[in-house]
């Protein structure tokens, strides 16, 4: 359960800037932002990536998305807009294997993303 820097985070082994938590997931502010407001949600359940979430977590990984928003409104970004990313793997720059999505925003964000 709490093999990962995250998972630890979760189990409160370690500590954070936590911005959410509830019984499904936990928020925080990421230790490497990149930009103004750059959140980390991540699910209780230690899931390593995206590609291994199956079909029992889909409401979980609803919870994710809707804790995206909850979180973005809390930080006053939600009317500027925001971007919401899952880095899945290591090709895609994935470096702790415990599934987050970032929730970044607060400044201009340009598209394609690098
Ligand atoms: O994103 C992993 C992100 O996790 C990266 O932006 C740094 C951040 N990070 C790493 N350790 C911590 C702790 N302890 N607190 C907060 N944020 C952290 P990835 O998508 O895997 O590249």
């Amino acid at each position: 359960m709490s093999d990962t820097i995250f998972g630890k985070i979760a189990n409160g082994e370690v500590s954070a800037d936590l911005v959410y938590e509830d019984e499904h997931v936990v928020a925080f502010r990421d230790l490497n932002p990149q930009a103004p407001v750059h959140v980390l949600v991540i699910p209780r359940k230690p899931i390593p990536t995206l590609s291994a979430a199956g079909t029992e977590d889909a409401e979980l990984l609803g919870r994710l998305m809707l804790t995206a928003a909850k979180v973005a409104e809390q930080e006053g970004i939600a009317e500027q807009g925001y971007r919401t990313v899952i880095n899945c793997n290591a090709g895609a720059g994935q470096t702790v294997y415990h599934l987050h999505l970032h929730v970044i925003g607060g400044r201009p964000l340009q598209w394609p993303p690098g």
